[in-house]
């Protein structure tokens, strides 16, 4: 729906920037201003997004552009399948500067450095001047984390995080951290049991808005991964509260002790569930961290589930995002390890004999969601042992979660995953056997592959690979101190052992390579 009278500036905002506070939108004027909103074809398909991804950021979109318009302002909406939709951001952009002769452009930054690039040529291009505004969704501006970063020798996180929480003042008493440490994790991360009380996230039903664009979906997106229905995401600010409010009032509590724990069947555990909302700025950071340390100062939640919590909102969501401006555009070519193996067809059907890898892959087609150990020890930790293109495996993270972002999903595929960045990110790869994944899951128990053998055609793939990773890169990892036992255990073992192993990794990689059911 479009208007051809004009207006004095235009407000681009894009799929991930649906919040009523935006830097552009508080720059604006609904009196003489116009905001446009582009269903785009190249955004929907630089990635083969999932199709639940595509349906909730254009729904959400939709939604959002009716509130802006409910409470007054002027909104062009530009529908993927509309007459003329050039499908570009530019060329919108463009077409809306010819219907509307602004006298400016206004946007707050994007959240990718593909879409920055281009928008950076937009002034020349159109003859109008473009403001690019700070996105002040973020704790961090961009240049405030360039300075944190400037002569420190090693980014670490939770030096970062401290800083953050100085900053905000969670969890702080008279400068000092609430309970008198900074991290709590030690008393996280055990493993769950099946006959726990399991939290599940709420479902929304779909309302005609989203019906149609699922409709839409359906039929543009045959060839994208993942399953469409039932759809059941929030696409409004209102319903994505009710889910946070959800979380708060019964998972919160156990959010830290089953952070890492991995169960047959369930998908959520104890976890928020909101990152597709906060992405996409229908949840706001801060107001979430704000209620979940009001929950732990009313007794609803302890301090290490409420801790960890904030410290991966404030600590890892910024720090990571901090890590992607600061180094792009040659992060995204990193490849450390010079890791080149083609990523497996089972990643895109879920096809896999290893019961771990089905699963979390399983429900990623399904929801567009896997919890975070998922991501980094069961399919990232298969793709780092397995020695995949770390460039294959960042297109698979930015295509298959709802919540993918390339600020978000770069970082943490590329440095916290597959260690591709030289360790800028993490201080050791995030490797393991069957072992951790047995101790923190009940998938071993019912996997075809024996997770006690360490090789033979029945030994969890895992084991042989992980010794085989070990033994590749020992050159490059031998004198990272955090690797020192494992290595000393590498080097003690006997002889027959570690050839044994190197073989089974050897034949079953060769499986790989020859597409075999593996
Ligand atoms: P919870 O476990 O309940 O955590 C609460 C919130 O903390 C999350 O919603 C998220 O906003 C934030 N958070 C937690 N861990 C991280 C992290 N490492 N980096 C940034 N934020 C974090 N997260 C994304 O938002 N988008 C991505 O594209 C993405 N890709 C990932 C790829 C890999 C290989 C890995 C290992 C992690 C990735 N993560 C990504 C981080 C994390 O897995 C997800 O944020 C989390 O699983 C989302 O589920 P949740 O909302 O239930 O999170
Ligand atoms: C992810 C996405 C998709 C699938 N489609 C659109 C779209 O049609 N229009 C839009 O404005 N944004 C979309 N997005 C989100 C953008 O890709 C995102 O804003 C940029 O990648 C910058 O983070
Ligand atoms: Fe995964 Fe190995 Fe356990 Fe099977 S045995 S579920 S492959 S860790």
């Amino acid at each position: 729906m479009t208007h051809e009278t004009g207006c004095r500036n235009l407000v681009l905002i894009l799929g991930d920037q649906l919040t009523r506070s935006l830097s552009s939108l508080r720059a604006a004027d609904k009196a003489m201003d116009r905001v446009l909103f582009v269903e785009a074809h190249e955004e929907t398909t630089y990635v083969r997004h999932h199709k639940k991804k595509i349906a909730f950021v254009l729904s959400a979109m939709r939604h959002f552009a009716e509130e802006l318009r409910r409470i007054g302002w002027s909104v062009d909406y530009v529908k993927l399948e509309d007459d003329g939709n050039t499908g570009s951001f530019r060329g919108e952009v463009e077409r809306a500067c010819r219907r509307l002769s602004p006298q400016k452009i206004v946007v707050t930054e994007p959240g990718e450095w593909r879409v920055l690039e281009d928008m950076k040529t937009w002034q020349a291009a159109s003859g109008l001047p473009v403001d690019i505004l700070d996105d002040t969704r973020f704790l961090c501006s961009r240049a405030e984390f360039r300075a944190w970063a400037s002569g420190r020798k090693q980014l670490r996180m939770e030096h970062f995080y401290r800083d953050m929480r100085q900053k905000t003042g969670l969890l702080m008493d008279d400068g000092k951290p609430a309970g008198g440490r900074w991290n709590y994790d030690a008393d996280n991360r055990k493993p769950a049991r099946a006959d726990l009380f399991m939290p599940e996230p709420p479902r929304f039903s779909p309302d005609p808005v989203t019906a149609e664009v699922l409709t839409l979906v359906e039929r543009r997106f045959t060839d994208h991964i993942g399953t469409l229905r039932p759809f059941w995401f929030a696409v409004t600010r209102a319903d994505a509260e009710k889910a946070f409010d959800a979380f708060l009032d019964h998972a919160l509590a156990d959010f830290g002790t089953y952070q890492d724990a991995m169960l047959k069947g369930e998908k959520f555990l104890y976890h928020a569930v909101v990152s597709a909302y906060l992405n996409a700025g229908l949840l706001d950071p801060l107001d979430l961290c704000r209620k979940a340390v009001a929950a732990y100062q009313k007794g609803a939640a302890p301090l290490n589930a409420v801790e960890g919590f904030i410290r991966q909102i404030i600590g890892w969501r910024e720090y990571v995002r901090g890590i992607y401006w600061l180094n792009m555009p040659d992060y995204a070519a990193s490849n450390g390890l010079g890791a080149s193996r083609p990523l497996p067809d089972f990643y895109w059907t879920g096809d896999t004999d290893m019961l771990c890898m089905a699963e979390a892959i399983g429900q990623t087609i399904g929801d567009a969601y896997a919890h975070h150990i998922q991501r980094l020890m069961v399919t990232g930790n298969f793709a780092l042992l397995a020695g995949i293109d770390p460039q294959e495996v960042h297109e698979w993270y930015l295509a298959v979660y709802a919540d993918a972002y390339e600020w978000v999903e770069l970082p943490n595929t590329l440095g916290m995953s597959q260690f591709a960045d030289g360790g800028l990110l993490a201080s050791k790869p995030y490797i393991s056997s069957g072992n951790y994944i047995n101790k923190m899951s009940d998938y071993c128990g019912s996997c075809p592959y024996e997770v006690k053998a360490r090789n033979g055609a029945d030994a969890c793939p895992f084991n042989a690979l992980y010794w085989d990773f070990l033994a590749r890169h020992k050159q490059s990892m031998k004198n990272n101190p955090r690797l020192g036992q494992v290595y000393a255990v590498w080097n003690k073992m006997d002889g027959e052992k570690r050839e044994a192993l190197r073989e089974s990794a050897a034949i079953f990689l060769k499986r790989l390579d020859e597409k075999q059911k593996v």
